[in-house]
């Protein structure tokens, strides 16, 4: 209802404007004006207040992106991220100085060549060198930006090392959740989505996989610093988008199909807070694809460590199977035994049952 009452107020100030337009108008041809009486003093003030339009707009295009620099730019703290912030620097050196040039003659021949009732327009039908010069110096340029973008972007999405560390990210509305293939195999479960179930098994985890038995979770994303790390990408719902944007990384989440991304951090959280100056700073994942109401508050907190202290952390972290002992059932009666033994299940010596440690 407000919004209506808003819509139509606008109409009817445009309304009123028109108006006003049109009775002034009528009343100079009531005056006996001729037209080049009409439209020289608002021409040559439309020309100036461009003139004026183009300063202000350029000045205060300037003005934002230096004053508001670090906002947008932050730190970058993977390997690649140098690589894509240099081209991304020069892509903006080359675009921004097309855009101020252009824009400033459009503006300036829109003031230096408005009507005058004693000009005549010079007749300039076509210059084949300044034709050949507009279309093959923007060619070779582009070319080479497109050439060198794409030959970084064939660099940074080649397939991982076989000694990457490969971590699971798991979109849903509204969370990430992540999956680490465990401290015994250091291989990730098979799952299928058809097993995720309202009981603890959000993963879809096939228990009849060895695999599977030692696979952790975790709510934070722990990577280490100077290795390489594999993410491994899937939603569970709807599209989502993991993005890490210290790390320069973005990858779209998809339904039904597994995407990736590997790069290597350069900085711990501890530099990074030396570097910025705050004890509070955190690395974040961030969705950055509206994928619902909850969208905001999608994210998921991002912990670079130094490698051993990563090792020690993933260390202790305990199996989801250990935490879901329930689904030892899922486990096939011959893999038993080695499931109590990787998921870190120890034996119970008073009943010589294996059962879980509490
Ligand atoms: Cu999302």
């Amino acid at each position: 209802m407000m919004s209506l009452i808003i819509v139509l107020g606008v109409l009817l100030v445009l309304a009123i404007i028109y108006m006003i337009f049109r009775v002034s108008n009528l009343v100079s041809i009531a005056k006996g004006q001729t037209d080049d009486d009409r439209i020289s003093p608002n021409n040559s003030l439309n020309a100036a207040l461009f003139i004026v339009f183009m300063i202000l707009s350029i000045g205060g295009f300037f003005w934002y992106s230096f004053a508001h620099f670090d906002d947008y730019n932050l730190p970058v703290a993977s390997e690649h991220g140098l690589r894509t912030d240099t081209l991304f620097w020069i892509t903006m050196a080359v675009t921004v100085a097309a855009f101020v040039i252009i824009s400033v003659v459009m503006f300036v021949f829109i003031y230096q060549y408005r009507y005058r009732k004693d000009r005549r327009a010079k007749y300039y039908p076509d210059n084949h060198y300044l034709e050949l010069a507009w279309t093959i110096i923007p060619a070779i340029v582009l070319a080479v930006l497109i050439f060198t973008g794409l030959r970084a972007w064939n660099d940074i999405t080649a397939p991982a090392s076989k000694e990457a560390e490969v971590v699971e990210l798991i979109a849903q509305q509204f969370a990430w959740t992540a999956r680490y293939p465990g401290n015994k195999d250091g291989e990730l479960g098979r799952v299928n989505f058809k097993l995720i179930d309202n009981f603890g098994n959000e993963f879809g985890l096939d228990l009849t996989d060895k695999n599977s038995f030692d696979d952790f979770k975790s709510l934070e994303l722990h990577i280490p610093k100077g290795k390489e790390v594999l993410l491994k990408i899937r939603a569970k719902d709807v599209l989502h988008s993991v993005y890490l944007p210290h790390f320069r990384v973005k990858m779209d989440a998809v339904p039904g199909m597994q995407t990736q991304f590997k790069f290597i951090a350069t900085k711990t959280t501890e530099e990074m807070r030396r570097e910025t100056r705050n004890p509070n700073f955190n690395y974040e994942l961030a969705c950055a694809e509206i994928c619902g109401r909850g969208h905001f508050s999608m994210k998921m907190p991002v912990v670079v460590d130094e490698p051993e202290d990563y090792e020690r952390w993933k260390a202790a972290q305990e199996s989801w199977l250990k935490q879901n002992p329930k689904y030892m059932d899922k486990v096939p009666a011959a893999l038993k035994e080695a499931a109590m033994i990787k998921a870190g299940f120890e034996n119970d010596p008073g009943t010589g049952v294996a059962k879980a440690k509490e």
